[in-house]
């Protein structure tokens, strides 16, 4: 299993199970040297708590990449999720552009939308930047309606396989590289994500009633725990999706525990996963 030194930029929503409070732990749990850069400090996630509170970082992120300049640091990977500004998108780039090592994988989850929506504190104009931001990936992570929103196609519920080749082929044609699309539903038993390097794969499993907050944060952290610790594009996805789905029959039925999945207890069985 490889080690790498793997930079994650994304908020801490400080309650809420998601952004850095799982990437951290996951990375680290799948034996990664996690490197932290906090979009901005959260009392809690937006996706549900009323009032919450927003520190925004983006003035430190280019001190603090300009000391870890001087100290010579760089990357193996840089994952980045949630972020607060377009400001920040900018800032973002150069970190892509001048942070990594030559064999540098760069990962973006455009973590702005879910559901037909984008999220509460984004626009358009944000998921139009987000979507060139993504042309400097490697790999980008987003679930179908990102991928609608950076391309223009419509959002719809239900779709066929000649849908997603057709949302996947107007995100590579935009200039995007490996594209890894989360929650691709064929029908109500299933669910499960596409991976389109060359060819199209998808690794589909068992769909739950309900969805759950934070998944694809925890999807992205572990697939870019498990691929960057050998495994190859599609076995890190289905470890990844197997994770979450793990996390969220961990959940299910604790109504108290509406805010995220309680994926701790299943830290265990993604490691084991990795071996
Ligand atoms: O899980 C994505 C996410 C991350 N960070 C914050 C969020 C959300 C989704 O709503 O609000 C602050």
């Amino acid at each position: 299993m490889s080690y790498n030194k793997i930079l994650t930029i994304q908020d801490i929503s400080c309650v809420g199970q998601c952004s850095l409070t799982v990437a951290l732990p996951i990375l680290s749990a799948c034996g990664q040297e996690t490197v932290i850069l906090p979009s901005a400090v959260l009392s809690t996630h937006t996706g549900g708590f009323k009032e919450f509170t927003f520190r925004d970082l983006t003035d430190d992120i280019p001190k603090i990449q300009e000391h870890w300049q001087k100290e010579g640091i760089k990357f193996d990977a840089i994952y980045t999720g949630y972020l607060g500004s377009l400001k920040q998108i900018n800032y973002v780039e150069d970190i892509l552009d001048t942070m990594g090592k030559d064999s540098c994988v760069k990962i973006v989850d455009p973590a702005m939308a879910d559901n037909g929506k984008l999220y509460s504190i984004f626009d358009m104009e944000y998921a139009l930047r987000m979507a060139e931001l993504c042309k400097k990936a490697d790999i980008v992570i987003p679930n179908i309606t990102e991928a609608c929103l950076m391309t223009g196609i419509p959002y719809v519920e239900k779709y066929d396989k000649e849908y997603v080749l057709r949302v996947i082929n107007a995100l590579k044609e935009s200039g995007m590289n490996t594209v890894i699309l989360t929650g691709i539903s064929y029908d109500d038993s299933t669910t499960g994500v596409v991976v389109y390097d060359k060819e199209y794969q998808y690794y589909s499993h068992k769909k739950l009633s309900k969805g759950s907050h934070g998944t694809g944060d925890i999807f992205a952290s572990s697939f870019t725990g498990a691929y960057m610790s050998g495994k190859s594009l599609f076995d890190a996805a289905g470890i990844a999706a197997e994770f979450v789905l793990k996390c969220m029959e961990n959940t299910e039925g604790d109504a108290e525990h509406w805010y995220g999945v309680k994926f701790e207890p299943c830290i265990p069985e993604l490691i084991k996963n990795l071996i």
